[in-house]
């Protein structure tokens, strides 16, 4: 089997530090965050980032300073921003970070409009994705498909077949959010046929159910995404105290059984990054 790539969801737009307190809001914070992420196994940040007091913005010039900051650390790292942000912003807002100079390696792409929990409707209507994949492909930033639901698996696909995603596709399954996909293994291997075969795969997962759905994918090929963004426990009741710790957990379930972790290089070869 391909060697194991481990996203780190650091920080996220809805979880806080009174969820958790390790969730990174400063610059310095999401350095430290994202090196021990990446000391611990993670080849891949996916990256939200905060003002000081914790509100989520999509400000180019935040994305800039805090991935100065990561880069100093760790310069290797594969940094991927979120072009999704938080519930109600403006595509403009949103798509600021894939404009970055150098434009990142990486940056999400959600392929669907969906309930949130509550009364949030977090929208990406086909023109909007359609749009924001025309600009990643202008940056030559390659999409992770971040598909909530198997309806955004079948959009991902048509867009492909229209010209606006690029071959190989890179699919990440987010499992059990209120709106999306229930966490399930008859539905992960739903979706794990239903892309092409030259596709690879990345898996999440709220809350309780990271890990077992991260277990899943890695002994069925996938990659695995953990972070405070999808899950604050390191298990039940027990609160993690940093990123790296989720890490380290899904290294250790992966090397039990036999998978071996990939590198940002290995990572950058098996994503086919340019
Ligand atoms: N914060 C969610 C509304 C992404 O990063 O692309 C969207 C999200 C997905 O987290
Ligand atoms: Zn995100």
């Amino acid at each position: 089997m391909e060697k194991l790539i481990i996203t780190a969801a650091i920080c996220g737009a809805e979880v806080t530090k009174a969820h958790n307190p390790s969730v990174p809001y400063s610059k310095k914070e999401v350095g430290i965050e994202a090196e021990k992420a990446y000391l611990a196994g993670a080849s891949i940040i996916h990256l939200h980032v905060r003002n000081n007091d914790g509100t989520p913005t999509q400000n180019k010039e935040r994305f800039k300073v805090c991935i100065e900051e990561i880069k100093s650390r760790v310069p290797d790292v594969i940094i991927q921003p979120s072009t999704g942000g938080a519930i109600g912003m403006s595509n403009e807002e949103r798509l600021q970070p894939i404009f970055l100079e150098p434009p990142p390696e990486m940056a999400t792409l959600d392929c669907g409009t969906m309930n949130f929990g509550g009364d949030e409707i977090f929208i990406n209507t086909e023109n909007m994705i359609k749009l924001f994949a025309e600009e990643m492909n202008k940056q030559n930033v390659k999409p992770e498909l971040e598909c909530f639901d198997k309806g955004m698996v079948d959009m991902a696909l048509r867009l492909h077949k229209q010209g606006f995603i690029k071959d190989p596709m890179h699919f990440n399954f987010v499992f059990g959010v209120t709106g999306g996909i229930k966490a399930s293994t008859r539905d992960l291997i739903f979706l794990i046929n239903s892309i092409p075969k030259n596709s690879t795969y990345t898996v999440c997962a709220l809350g309780r159910y990271e890990f077992p759905m991260v277990t899943l994918s890695i002994a069925l090929g996938g990659h695995a995404r953990v972070g405070l963004e999808d899950n604050i426990y390191i298990s039940k009741g027990i609160l993690a105290r940093s990123n790296a710790e989720l890490v380290e957990k899904v290294v250790r379930i992966s090397r039990e059984i036999g998978r071996e972790i990939a590198s940002p290089h290995d990572a950058r070869r098996i994503l086919k990054l340019n």
